[in-house]
């Protein structure tokens, strides 16, 4: 047969809030170009500079092409290469007794290395259901935020991208859309054009924020004492849209009584601004019309992550900006899109299933997971891991402990992977995954309401395979003969969606794979009358569900559980608060191993304020150790007031095989859980940094 020549519809697949849908244009079966489809309106034919180099990454000369085993040390990376059917028999005979003893001793850890339902946990959910492993909380990233919003508007939505043009006022909350979501960042620019006012608030001068026309530079983790400081001043100022309260929120006295102790000057202090900043930022968020939030998950990876994100989700209700398409908030729209979550992941299938169900492990707490010997509170000991669609060793918080997990001898352990990880290095078994361009694949999308689909461009590289493939090659060596894991891509595809749910009315699964995306039917400003997907309807300050679990009912600050103000001991000896934001060049750790993305960087650097560089007799350009007590870093100092005076900023996450001492930020975060969807606190993190 001859090659392919031709132009695909695909979807970038990657964590990002945009999930462009993407052109492939591909000459004799191989992809030459990859460029935003212009006819998708999110994507508005633009991509970021790291998917527009798409081929760079799928024809990389590291690409995985065949199954290997271990030969190596653990850790150690070397690999002898094995035929698939090896690789399959491998894996059952490892994992069948363990699963005949005792499954939940197997423990699946994915993340969005791929947002795609099929790919994602298609059949992986499946399989692990079947077999009855450790179910994985997976709360690497949103799930604080997700709560917050889960307590307060009902679920994950919120404002249309669209709209955003036209706002007279965007407030971009702990977001680097320059970095993260760039087209976001052409909508805001768009409305500053047509007169907007952008303020960031962010304890770093990101990219972003050096572009906007105002920056408050809080301290990292007090977000919800800014928010509910403007709820004080909004209130005392009468600067409040009294009907929309009265009809569609409930708790506004107690909302009120709980602000009442957050004075402009109580909040300065706390927050590290100016009192005038908090009174200023109140007012005008109050007077201009429409007003929108772009918040992002930045905020959320500290301690009060939850109910920082529930504080500021309330200031929208508060002053009636959801009347307008324009005006309200933006953190995930996710919640829109009518996804058939029981359909694809079937937990019917689950031994016990409805009264009993596995164990579960907290994806953010992976070190001690691994490191535990096992007992009747934990269960039994991990002795099976299977890692896909993420990078644990060089993502997950307190990498020394993780690291520590992995290397031991007696933990089998098989990685799906495009590339030899800093994770995939700890394999026994490695197996090569197919990308984007080589499968096919429904999305939904976190930062707009379209659902789409991405149609397979090229063959194969090497002997790669979907990882849904690999899951069935290992159920059937298995012997599994549950018919639901046998299920192709196709037909898990065509049962992705509830095509009967009124969002989808205008839509159809036939004219997803025709089209490549079809629109999420909301309404233009979809709060404008109330209608939250909560338990009353309303945009809940006091939620009673929270009440019913003996939790705060209302928003409140919940000082960085690493602060002077929680445990000034360690502030002491760690006075400086490090985070660790996204770098633009990298996607998580994808694409670090690309070199035309790399070479900019360089190496791995740590932002460090004059004041806090000069005390330590820190020059720019100097090799420092960033450390605590979990661990080291070692990094290049830039000097320059971007990071605020007490923070530092490493812009991440490196490949740790990648930076000179083998190490990134992760070595020093910790696997504490924030107050709301038990995330990681990423940003929540002090540390202390000498010359190296
Ligand atoms: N290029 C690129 N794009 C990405 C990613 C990437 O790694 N690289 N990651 C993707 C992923 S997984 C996600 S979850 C999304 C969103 O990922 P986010 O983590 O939300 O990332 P950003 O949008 O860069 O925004 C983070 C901003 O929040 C600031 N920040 C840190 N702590 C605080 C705080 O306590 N309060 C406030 N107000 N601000 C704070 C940081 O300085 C940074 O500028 O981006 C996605 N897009
Ligand atoms: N210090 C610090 N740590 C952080 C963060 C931070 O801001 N600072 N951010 C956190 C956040 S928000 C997130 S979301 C997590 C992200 O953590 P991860 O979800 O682990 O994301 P990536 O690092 O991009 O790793 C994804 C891996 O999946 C692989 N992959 C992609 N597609 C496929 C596929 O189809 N099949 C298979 N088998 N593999 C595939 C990629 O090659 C890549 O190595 O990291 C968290 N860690
Ligand atoms: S990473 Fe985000 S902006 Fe870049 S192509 Fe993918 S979805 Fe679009
Ligand atoms: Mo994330």
């Amino acid at each position: 047969m001859k090659p392919f020549t031709g132009v695909v519809t695909a979807v970038c697949p990657h964590d990002c809030p945009d999930t462009c849908a993407l052109r492939v244009t591909v000459e004799d079966g191989k992809a030459i170009k990859v460029s935003g489809h212009p006819d998708h309106p999110p994507t508005a034919g633009v991509l970021c500079t790291k998917v527009s180099r798409y081929t760079e990454r799928t024809y990389h000369r590291d690409r995985l092409a065949q199954p290997m085993r271990r030969i190596g040390r653990k850790g150690e990376g070397r690999f002898e290469p094995i035929s698939w059917e090896q690789a399959f028999r491998l894996a059952a005979q490892r994992l069948a007794p363990i699963a005949a003893r005792n499954p939940e001793a197997i423990l699946p850890y994915s993340y969005a290395g791929t947002m795609g339902l099929i790919q994602g946990e298609g059949i992986a959910a499946r399989f692990f259901h079947k077999l009855g492993a450790s179910l994985l909380e997976r709360t690497i990233c949103s799930s604080a935020g997700a709560a917050g919003l889960k307590y307060t508007y009902g679920a994950g939505v919120g404002m249309h991208l669209e709209h955003f043009e036209n706002s007279k006022l965007i407030l971009i909350w702990g977001s680097n859309p320059i970095v993260s979501s760039v087209h976001f960042w052409t909508r805001a620019q768009e409305a500053r054009r047509r007169g907007a006012r952008l303020i960031a608030i962010d304890p770093y001068r990101s990219l972003t924020a050096e572009k906007c026309d105002q920056h408050i530079a809080l301290k990292p983790g007090t977000d919800a004492a800014l928010a509910l400081g403007m709820v004080n001043v909004l209130i005392a100022e009468g600067l409040i849209d009294i009907d929309y309260i009265e009809r569609y929120t409930e708790g506004f006295d107690e909302l009120k009584a709980r602000a009442a102790s957050y004075t402009p000057d109580r909040v300065a202090e706390i927050c590290g601004i100016s009192a005038d900043e908090v009174i200023t930022l109140a007012r005008e968020y109050g007077t201009t019309k429409p007003a929108s939030i772009r918040l992002n998950y930045g905020m959320q990876r500290a301690h009060g992550g939850g109910n920082a994100v529930r504080a500021v989700a309330c200031l929208p209700s508060l002053v009636g900006a959801w009347r307008d398409p324009a005006g309200g908030l933006l953190l995930s729209a996710s919640g829109f899109a009518p996804v058939d979550g029981a359909a694809l992941a079937r937990p019917d299938l689950l031994p016990g299933w409805p009264s009993k169900s596995p164990r579960t492990i907290n994806m953010s707490q992976l070190g001690d997971a691994l490191c535990h010997p096992g007992d009747e509170a934990f269960g039994p000991k991990i002795e099976a891991l299977i890692v896909y669609n993420s990078n644990p060793v060089a993502v997950a918080p307190d990498s020394d402990r993780v690291a520590r997990g992995f290397a031991r001898e007696d933990l089998f352990t098989i990685v799906l992977e495009h590339f030899q990880t800093d994770t995939a290095d700890y394999a026994d078994l490695l197996l090569p995954a197919t990308t984007q361009l080589e499968h096919f694949d429904v999305h939904r999308a976190y930062g707009h309401t379209y659902v789409m689909a991405s149609h397979r461009s090229i063959e194969p590289v090497g002997e790669a395979r979907p990882n849904t493939d690999i899951f069935r090659g290992i159920a059937r060596a298995m012997g599994l003969d549950e018919p639901a894991l046998y299920e192709t891509d196709e037909q898990l595809a065509r049962q992705a969606f509830k095509w009967d749910h009124p969002a989808l009315r205008e839509g159809s699964f036939e004219k997803l794979m025709n089209d490549g995306w079809v629109k999420v039917a909301v309404p233009e400003a979809p709060f404008a009358q109330g209608g939250f997907p909560t338990p009353s309807g309303k945009c809940e300050f006091f939620s009673k569900r929270l009440q019913a679990q003996g939790l705060d009912p209302l928003p409140d600050y919940l000082p960085p559980r690493e602060s002077l103000e929680n445990d000034p001991a360690l502030a002491s000896r760690y006075p400086l608060a490090m985070i660790s934001p996204p770098a633009r060049n990298f996607l998580n750790s994808s694409f670090v191993n690309v070199d035309s993305l790399r070479a900019p960087i360089g190496e791995p650097q740590l932002d460090i304020h004059p004041a806090d560089a000069a005390a330590r007799r820190i020059a720019d350009g100097q090799r420092v150790r960033v450390f605590n007590d979990r661990g080291t870093v070692e990094l290049t100092a830039r000097v320059t007031d971007r990071a605020r005076e007490g923070v530092v900023v490493g812009l991440s996450i490196w490949w740790k095989k990648l930076a000179a001492d083998g190490r990134n930020a992760n070595q020093l975060t910790s696997q504490a859980l924030t107050d709301l969807g038990h995330a990681a606190t990423f940003y929540d993190c002090l540390v202390d940094v000498a010359l190296a």
